[in-house]
This record gives C-alpha cells, structure tokens and sequence, in this order.
C-alpha cells in the first residue's frame, strides 16, 4: 500500500484542501495522512467570504512527528500552507526522509476566492518549496507572481512562465490555463526542463468547480506514488480532474464543488 501525506490546509466544506486530496487519495487506491497547516471558515451571512485561521508551526510539527513515525511517504503535496513558519517548519522536517516524489501546488491565489490572497507566503514557497519540487501546478495568477511577469495570457506566456519556474527549482512545472487564459479548452503547460508539453482538455463551463486545483494536484501526487512518470500523472490527473469538473455539485448557495468520486462513479459503492 502506497502511503501519501498533504499538507494543507482544511475546507470544511470538503471541496478543496486536504479533504480534496484525502477524497482523491483514496480514489487512487493509496493511503492518505493528513498535517493540517491552516483552517478555511467561510461566512454565510457575508457573501461567503473566507478566513483563514492558522495553526501554529509547532503543531504542525507534531502531526508531521505522527505522520512520519512509521518511516517515509512514498509521496507528499503541499496546498495551502498558512504562513512562512509553517512553509519552513514543513520544509525543514521533510528534508532528511528524502521523499522523491514531492508535489508544491502553491496555493497563493485561489480560483474564484479573491479572498483568499496569500502574498506574504510567496518568497517562502520561493526558497522552501520550489527547491524541493518534483512537481508544481500553479495556475495563471500564481505563475505570473512566481515568474514575476504579471498576467499571462498566452501559450507562449505560458511556456515562459514555466521556464523561470523551472529555475526557481522546480523540476518539472505544471502552468494550468484554466478559465482565465480564455478560449475553447482548457489548456495547460507541462514543462520538464527541455521539452514543452502543451495538454489540452474540454473546458466545462460551470461554477461549480471549487477545489479543481487542490484536486488535480492530489492526482498527480498519488499518480506518482503508485509509480507512473510524472507526465503519465499529470495526464492521468487532468482525466480524473476533468470528471471531477463535469459533475460537480451544488453545495449551497454561494459555491458549487468538483466530485471527486466521478472518476470512479464512487456514488455507486456499497449499495448493499
Ligand atoms: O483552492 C485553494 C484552496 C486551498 N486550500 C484550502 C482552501 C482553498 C480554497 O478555498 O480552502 C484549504
């Protein structure tokens, strides 16, 4: 059984964050840990809009004490992860078990959720977590800060994008076009430090696909963990994703997220 940690934050409304990636854990049949970095509330009574509470280093230490006791992961993804504390806090204990197989979605501007804008955490993802990336999947906005070059709206902004990301330490980047590049797919680019790999998907038009990211980068870690190269992953992952996207549900008034049992039609289990 392959064994796979998050660290992330948590979405109680369990589309996104580490209840998104423990959903897609167990779709891809790995075992899931969890070290909670920060706690996402949204207020009903005011548009829906979010706060993030979060957890001091220490604790998170812990949990990572706990997660790591029976050995090494054979894989880990980092999402939301609070502050620079935590992001050094996380870094600094992972780096003796020498897990190969690490994803860094970094989570510092959320799809649809401006309010949830974490640029003091940028330099840290910089210097922490970039270095030790095997994967990144930044979306649009959060390729423009790392790269430092602002919008991106185009392929071969992209591409370029990607090539400073790259730089940073990051071995293989993984740019997500999503809604924001525009246009009749969804289209992201993979980058491995030679060849440009340009994936094209359909583009749902819907709003109810809250926690895709966090989604998608939970696919590729497990993808990675149960052995496929990481462009078998991220293929793999944007299938899985694009399923989670076509049928996604209606939570309440203000959002809408991705299932993540599509894939597998996980509706259907234990029927008797
Ligand atoms: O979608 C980014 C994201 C990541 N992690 C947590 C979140 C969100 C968006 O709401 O709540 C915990």
């Amino acid at each position: 059984m392959k064994k796979v940690l998050t660290i992330a934050g948590s979405d109680s409304t369990g589309g996104a964050g580490l209840q998104a990636d423990l959903k897609t854990f167990e779709e891809y049949g790995v075992f899931g840990f969890s070290s909670i970095t920060s706690i996402v509330t949204m207020d009903p009574t005011a548009g829906w809009s979010h706060d993030v509470t979060e957890l001091p280093a220490e604790l998170l230490k812990k949990q990572l004490v706990s997660v790591f006791a029976g050995g090494p992961v054979d894989a880990l993804k980092t999402g939301m992860m609070g502050n620079e504390e935590n992001i050094q806090t996380a870094s600094e204990f992972i780096q003796p078990y020498k897990v190969e197989k690490i994803v860094i979605d970094p989570v510092i501007a959320c799809k649809g959720t401006a309010e949830i804008l974490q640029p003091e955490s940028v330099e840290a993802i910089k210097k922490y977590l970039l270095p030790q990336a095997l994967v990144t999947t930044p979306n649009l906005v959060e390729a423009g800060i790392l790269s430092e070059m602002g919008d991106l709206s185009s392929i071969e902004d992209m591409k370029q994008a990607a090539k400073k990301i790259h730089q940073l330490g990051a071995k293989n980047v993984v740019v997500k076009g999503g809604h924001r590049l525009g246009g009749e797919k969804a289209i992201d680019v993979l980058y491995d430090g030679i060849t440009f790999h340009v994936l094209e998907n359909e583009l749902y038009q819907t709003d109810f696909n809250h926690g895709a990211g966090c989604t998608f980068a939970a696919a590729i870690t497990a993808g990675l963990a149960k052995g496929l190269s990481v462009e078998k992953a991220v293929t793999a992952a944007k299938k899985f994703v694009a399923k989670a996207i076509e049928n996604g549900v209606r939570i309440n008034p203000y959002v809408g997220h991705v299932w993540h049992g599509a894939y597998n039609q996980a509706e259907n289990r234990m029927e008797n």
